[in-house]
């Protein structure tokens, strides 16, 4: 808006320049005036010229001094008359001194005022008003004028954003100027403990941007150690001491190749994405993570056909009764086989089919599938095998996800025992009382229902025994370093504890070594599936497996996994 022209930096830039002109200028117009005879004459009104000029630069005391010194240089200085040099009566020349000074000040007075509120303006353009901080337009264009840092360079630039998890609690019972002083004491507080050149602005009612350019690793590793050290401690509002829990997510780059508004966007998803996990997060972007971005999305409109390409098969990966080491089961896993692009993993296109009906039809196929290989292996002997399936909640959007699923059992003549469904902690239950019915309805066809990645959600202990879920996976993360770790040994414990007690069975995924699976089996845990046993493999590998091994693929003294690399 005020992008085109402005006033205020216009005359702070040429304000050296401006002094010397008009002084020129009054200098010229005196001479003009003596040159064409007489005072009397209209010519002194070129005057005004320089006067105005001055007025529009310098403001009101700006106009006032020209009129004056252009009074004093046409009056006492200028006779009336050039040819006998009669001079002026001082009251013409004290009267028209008064009359310049009076349209100096005048013109002066408007250039401040339009000087003022072009600031105001622009202030207001590029500032949150009630914490006075700079706003995300302020960060945006900061962002497009950061330099590029070479790719092998050790520094990268560093967009901070900072949540406040609980925000709409504490908007629920302080109000909205809560949030604000509490961000503004958030700001205060990081430029009092961190570097000072930082830049500090608000992204959006309940979070900070902070822009860090240019550091190398080993200061930034500091910077975001400072800096949770600085969220852990407690805010002071009012007199209350609320307690405030606040995130951090982080976007480091090398280049803007984006328009900043995406950087925006990108801070505040990993804002979100930390205070949902309750994890600080950083992304790091390159060239390739832009080319991902737009790799994707073509991807995406690919999906449709590769399902009829026959590009999408599933794998299975077996799950193994943990104290007799047979395979009970197998989850099938998602693999696109993309012509060019190559094996391309599920976590790379499932998630972003979420919210179209897309994620209907992949999860249609892979229930399809999955049964015509539960019947396939029937008939070449391998018998009683349960196949799982995973789904997102968001097949639950759809009313006649139920139908289709008995419909897809009936057509294949399975019965509902033989297959199960994966639903994850987060997405189960995050809309639980709306799908509630929906899960009974399954349940009462004889379909296993299972919670999966276990431990990275909230599971309501009160739903958990409500619910017709017969199977809790512990996530990977809670496995991987057992035996070793004592806080996973405790939390798997616990888990096995309550689900037994609430009659339910535990799987743990991401057993890799003979000592996970030995402390698994030690502790009662029911079912193992992981690298251990075998990651997943085709059907056909996955049928050579099992025949080789007669369905017992652990005794507990070795790993088979080589057997199928
Ligand atoms: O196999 P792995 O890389 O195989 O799978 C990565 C993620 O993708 C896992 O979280 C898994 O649950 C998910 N996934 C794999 N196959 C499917 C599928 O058919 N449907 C859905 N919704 N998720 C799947
Ligand atoms: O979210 P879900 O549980 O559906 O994810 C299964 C994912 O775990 C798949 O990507 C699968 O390839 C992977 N996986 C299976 N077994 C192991 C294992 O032992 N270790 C690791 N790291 N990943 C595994
Ligand atoms: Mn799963």
């Amino acid at each position: 808006m005020i992008e085109t022209f402005d006033l205020a930096e216009w005359r702070q830039k040429k304000q050296y320049s401006a002094a010397g002109v008009i002084l020129l200028m009054v200098a010229i117009v005196y001479w003009f005036v003596y040159e064409r005879g007489e005072i009397k004459y209209v010519f002194s009104h070129t005057m005004y010229v320089p006067i105005v000029l001055s007025a529009i630069f310098f403001g009101a005391r700006g106009g006032i001094l020209i009129g004056i010194l252009g009074g004093l240089v046409l009056g006492p200085l200028m006779p009336i008359n050039t040819i006998t040099g009669e001079m002026q009566n001082t009251v013409h020349w004290v009267y028209r001194t008064a009359f310049f000074s009076l349209i100096g000040f005048i013109v002066g007075f408007a250039s401040d005022k339009t000087v003022f509120y072009i600031k105001k303006i622009k202030w207001l353009a590029h500032h949150d008003k009630p914490t006075g901080l700079p706003n995300s337009l302020l960060m945006e264009k900061i962002i497009r004028t950061l330099p590029d840092i070479p790719e092998d360079s050790d520094e990268s630039h560093y967009l901070i954003g900072l949540g406040i998890a609980n925000a709409v609690e504490i908007r629920m019972n302080f109000g909205l100027n809560a949030i604000d002083q509490i961000l503004s004491a958030l700001a205060d507080i990081i430029r009092n403990e961190l570097p000072d050149n930082l830049l500090i602005c608000r992204i959006n009612y309940n979070s900070l941007g902070i822009i860090q350019p240019k550091i190398n690793k080993a200061d930034m590793k500091r910077l975001t150690q400072n800096l949770e050290k600085v969220l852990k401690k407690p805010f002071a509002f009012d007199d209350l001491h609320l307690h405030c829990d606040i995130y951090f997510g982080c976007v480091v780059l090398k280049r803007v190749i984006d328009e900043p508004r995406t950087y925006i966007e990108k801070i505040s998803n990993a804002v979100s994405e930390a205070i949902q996990k309750k994890q600080h997060k950083i992304i790091f972007i390159g060239r390739e993570n832009n080319d991902w971005v737009k790799e994707n999305i073509q991807l995406l409109g690919e999906l449709k056909h590769a399902i009829e390409a026959g590009e999408l098969t599933m794998h299975y990966q077996p799950k193994v009764i943990t104290q007799t080491g047979h395979i009970c089961g197998a989850e099938a896993l998602m693999r696109w086989h993309h012509p060019t692009l190559g094996n391309i993993p599920p976590d790379r296109f499932i998630p972003r089919t979420e919210n179209s009906t897309l994620v209907d039809q992949l999860t249609y196929f892979a229930i399809d599938q999955a049964l015509s290989q539960q019947v396939e292996w029937k008939k070449n002997g391998i018998a009683g095998m349960c196949v799982s399936v995973n789904i997102s909640v968001n097949n639950f959007k759809y009313h006649d996800f139920t139908d289709t699923v008995l419909q897809l059992l009936d057509r294949h003549g399975v019965n509902g025992k033989y297959l199960e469904l994966e639903i994850t902690e987060t997405l189960l239950m995050e809309e639980i009382e709306l799908n509630i019915e929906k899960l009974f309805t399954l349940s009462d066809a004889g379909i296993i229902l299972s919670i999966d990645d276990f431990g990275t959600g909230y599971s309501s202990l009160q739903y958990l025994a409500k619910l017709p879920i017969s199977f809790i996976k512990i996530d990977q993360a809670f496995i991987l370093n057992l035996p070793a770790d004592t806080k996973s040994k405790h939390i798997v414990q616990t888990t096995i504890n309550m689900a037994h007690d609430l009659g339910k069975e535990v799987v743990a995924e991401g057993v890799e070594t003979k000592a996970a699976y030995d402390y698994l089996k030690n502790i009662d845990c029911d079912i193992i599936q992981g690298y251990y046993a075998s990651p997943p493999v085709t059907a056909g590998e996955f049928e050579n497996l099992y025949k080789q091994c007669n369905g017992q693929l652990l005794n507990g003294e070795r790993s088979t996994s080589q057997l199928i690399q």
